[in-house]
C-alpha cells in the first residue's frame, strides 16, 4: 500500500467506524470541563478536558504536537547513558534520551502519527504492544515491514479505537534491543470514562538487566541470571515514591517487558482490584481483592484501590531476589556454618580480611566506600528511618499522609505512640504468660 493510499484507508477506517457506530455513542460527547463546548470523537483529546495526564514515576510523557487534527509523536531511538541509581550506569539503547522511552499518552479515537528516527548503528523498527491497528503499522521487522535503517526515518500512522494500558517496543532483533532499553508504556484514555479519573494515576514498565559490577553495558545473552530489576528503569533507592492523601483513590497501570520473568508486585497495607489488562476492561463482576499482582511478560495489569491507611507502605515484586541488585548467586550457602576459623583460614591468603561486619550491604556506606567494585551497587537499599532497608531493585514506598504540603510533598510519617513494634517489656511478657 502506498502511504498515500495508506492515508486514505486510515481516513476511510476512521468515518467508518463513526458513521458505522463505534464511536457514536461519543460523539459530540461533553468534555468534563464545564465551559467546554462539545467536541467531535476525533477531535484530539485535550489534557485535563478529555482525560487528566498520568505520572510515570521517574519518567516523563512524550509530547506532541496537532497538525490538522493528527496528534503528531516523534521518537528517536537512540545510545543514552543511563543511570540506574547514582553508583550505577551503563551504555543503553533508549529513545528520546532516556531508557525507558518517554510514556506515550493519548485518548481513544485520536488519530496520531508516529515517526521514528533511528540513531542507533543496527537497524530496528516498533511495535505498539496490545494497539488495534492495521497489520502494516504492527512494527514486526521482516513480517509487516522493512527495518529502520540507521539514518531512517519512518512513519507510524493509525486511529486509536480502543483504551486502555499499553506498551511499545522495539520488534528487531528483539532479544537485544530489548534488554538493552528499548520499550516505554501507551497509554490510551477513554473518550468517554465511565467513572471520575483516580485522584492518582501512576504508570510503571518492570525490566531485567544483566549487569555485571564494573561492566558497561547489559548483557543481552543472559537468560536466567538478570541482576538488575527495575521499576521504570530504576532501582531502589533512586525509584521515586508514589504519594497519596488518605481517602484518594489511586491508579497503578504495570506493564512487563522483562525477557524472561513475571513479576508478583505486591502492595502493603491495602487490598486492590485488578481493573485492567493490556486486553482491556475487567467487568465489574470479574474482579476479585489481591494484594499482589502477578504481570506476566508482555503483559499489563492496572490496579485500583483507595489509600485508606496512612504510613510508608512498600512496593516490590514479591520473588525475594528480585529486590536485590547485582546479585551473585554462585555462593555455597553457609547459613548454621560456624564461622570461628574462617578468618584465621582465610587470612593466610588475605591478610587484610575481617568478616565481623560483613552483611549484605557491601559495607555500611553506599556510594563513597571504593572497596567495592566500580559501577556496581550493594545489592540492598537504604536506610530507612529505622535502619537498613534490605531490598533494592523492583522497591519502592507508597507514601499515604493525612494532609499533603503544599508542594503536594509528604512529612515523615509520625506513628501514633504505641503503634509501633518493638521489644516487649517484662512486664508485657510476665502478663501474657510468654517466656522467650
Ligand atoms: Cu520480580
Amino acid at each position: 500500500m502506498t502511504s498515500s493510499s495508506r492515508r486514505d484507508f486510515l481516513l476511510r477506517s476512521t468515518s467508518a467506524a463513526v458513521t458505522g457506530g463505534l464511536f457514536t455513542s461519543v460523539v459530540g460527547a461533553t468534555p468534563t470541563s464545564a465551559n467546554s463546548t462539545p467536541r467531535s470523537a476525533s477531535a484530539p483529546g485535550l489534557p485535563g478536558v478529555d482525560y487528566k495526564p498520568v505520572v510515570t514515576p521517574n519518567g516523563v510523557a512524550l509530547p506532541h504536537r496537532v497538525v490538522d487534527g493528527v496528534k503528531v509523536f516523534h521518537l528517536v531511538a537512540e545510545d543514552v547513558e543511563h543511570e540506574f541509581a547514582p553508583g550505577m550506569t551503563a551504555h543503553c539503547w533508549g529513545y528520546n534520551g532516556r531508557v525507558h522511552g518517554p510514556t506515550i499518552e493519548a485518548v481513544e479515537g485520536d488519530h496520531v502519527r508516529i515517526y521514528v528516527t533511528n540513531r542507533l548503528d543496527v537497524p530496528t523498527t516498533v511495535h505498539w504492544h496490545g494497539l488495534k491497528i492495521p497489520n502494516g503499522m504492527d512494527g514486526v521487522g521482516g513480517l509487516t515491514q522493512r527495518t529502520i535503517h540507521p539514518g531512517e526515518t519512518f512513519k507510524y500512522e493509525f486511529v486509536l479505537r480502543q483504551h486502555g494500558t499499553l506498551m511499545y517496543h522495539s520488534h528487531h532483533d528483539e532479544m537485544t534491543q530489548m534488554a538493552m532499553g528499548m520499550m516505554g508504556m501507551f497509554i490510551i484514555h477513554p473518550r468517554q470514562p465511565e467513572a471520575p479519573p483516580p485522584d492518582r494515576d501512576y504508570v510503571y514498565l518492570l525490566s531485567e538487566w544483566k549487569l555485571d559490577p564494573g561492566a558497561r553495558r547489559p548483557d543481552p545473552n543472559e537468560m536466567m541470571d538478570f541482576n538488575v530489576l527495575t521499576l521504570n528503569a530504576k532501582i531502589s533507592p533512586a525509584t521515586d515514591a508514589l504519594v497519596a492523601r488518605t481517602g484518594e483513590r489511586v491508579r497503578i497501570r504495570i506493564g512487563n517487558l522483562s525477557a524472561m520473568d513475571h513479576h508478583p508486585i505486591h502492595l502493603h497495607g491495602h487490598s486492590f482490584v485488578v481493573t485492567e489488562t493490556d486486553g482491556g476492561v475487567i467487568p465489574e463482576a470479574g474482579r476479585w481483592p489481591e494484594v499482589s499482582v502477578l504481570v506476566p511478560v508482555g503483559s499489563t495489569r492496572t490496579i485500583e484501590f483507595v489509600a485508606d491507611n496512612p504510613g510508608d507502605w512498600a512496593l516490590h515484586c514479591h520473588m525475594t531476589h528480585h529486590v536485590m541488585t547485582q546479585m551473585g548467586h554462585g555462593i555455597p550457602n553457609l547459613i548454621g556454618v560456624d564461622p570461628s576459623k574462617f578468618d584465621e583460614k582465610l587470612a593466610e591468603v588475605v591478610p587484610e580480611f575481617d568478616s565481623m561486619g560483613m552483611d549484605m550491604s557491601g559495607g555500611a556506606s553506599m556510594s563513597t566506600d571504593d572497596s567495592i567494585p566500580a559501577n556496581s551497587l550493594p545489592m540492598i537499599s537504604a536506610r530507612g528511618p529505622f535502619g537498613y532497608i534490605t531490598m533494592s531493585g523492583m522497591f519502592t514506598v507508597l507514601e499515604v499522609r493525612e494532609q499533603l504540603t503544599n508542594t503536594g510533598e509528604p512529612a515523615p510519617y509520625e506513628h501514633p505512640t504505641g503503634t509501633v513494634a518493638d521489644a516487649a517489656s517484662k512486664a508485657d511478657l510476665e502478663a501474657d504468660g510468654i517466656e522467650p
